[in-house]
């Protein structure tokens, strides 16, 4: 059997408030940051790992996000080159569902989608603080009609484009060999961070929005976006135990300092 292999798909860059990535403490100002998806090669099948954001959507809802992304960092772009096509993609597992992590699921339609039991109840509903970050919901028709059912206004025929089949999941689990979902929750109510193991190597802990940046973790400073922040900072917490205690090097969502070190696809961890 194949060993795993683990690409980071680069997704282009975005822009937000020092403020807002490190809540009440910044500095403020302009940051850029990266966001990224992560293809797992794995005997069970090609998982993905969350899917960045969709250009046409940030330019629309959140154009003051400044997003920079060429063709070949959406979806589509990086899996050709890695001679894929979108439908060889088997799994998609979304960390949560805010627009930088599920804009580039519209493409996975044959891929079976898995998340939190939580996160799929609550992304239709959000608090009114969070609609910003739940603004893309392309991923789910399903989703998406009750989102216009809730605010009584028609569905866009745009958002109408499928519903893909969900496996949802709860407690901190191993869905496939070698791959541990950790509930994270605080950022979102259904939030995971994924470990990696590999053969070759230390396993790789994919923090997702739980810890954008190694300053995050430094300072114990997570970002503003947040359901909890208490429970987000016990989520932190609770990255740094699981690094230390599997060994793992942290991987994290939007680290402008940390992404120019990551291997980037056609490049892998092994
Ligand atoms: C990148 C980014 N921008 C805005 C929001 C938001 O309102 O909730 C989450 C989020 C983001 O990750
Ligand atoms: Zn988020
Ligand atoms: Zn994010």
């Amino acid at each position: 059997m194949a060993d795993t292999k683990v690409y980071i798909l680069d997704g282009g860059s975005l822009v937000i408030d020092g403020f807002h990535a490190f809540w009440n403490r910044g500095p403020g100002g302009e940051l850029r940051f990266p966001t990224y998806s992560v293809l797992i090669e794995h005997e069970d099948g090609r998982y993905i790992f969350d899917t960045g954001y969709d250009y046409d959507h940030v330019q629309k809802v959140l154009p003051f996000e400044k997003p920079l992304q060429t063709k070949e960092q959406t979806i589509p772009g990086q899996l050709e080159k890695l001679n894929l096509k979108p439908s060889d993609v088997n799994y998609v597992i979304n960390s949560h569902y805010h627009f930088d992590h599920c804009g580039g699921n519209k493409h996975l339609t044959t891929a079976c989608t898995i998340c939190h039991t939580k996160e799929l109840e609550v992304c239709a509903c959000p608090q009114p603080f969070e609609m910003l970050g739940y603004s893309d919901l392309t991923f789910s028709s399903d989703v998406a009609k009750e989102r216009s059912d809730q605010l009584k206004t028609a569905l866009d025929p745009e958002l109408d484009i499928f519903t893909p089949t969900f496996e949802t999941v709860s407690g901190d689990q191993e869905i496939a060999k070698g791959i541990w979902l950790f509930e994270t929750p605080g950022h979102t109510a259904g939030h995971y961070s994924m470990m990696v193991e590999l053969k070759n190597r230390r396993p790789m802990l994919f923090t997702a929005d739980a810890c954008y940046s190694q300053k995050s973790m430094d300072m114990m400073c997570i970002a503003s976006f947040h359901l909890d922040p208490t429970a987000g900072v016990e989520s932190l917490k609770k990255l740094k135990t699981l690094a230390e205690k599997h060994d793992a090097e942290l991987f994290y969502s939007h680290d402008p300092d940390s992404f120019p070190n990551y291997v980037k696809a056609p490049g892998f961890y092994s």
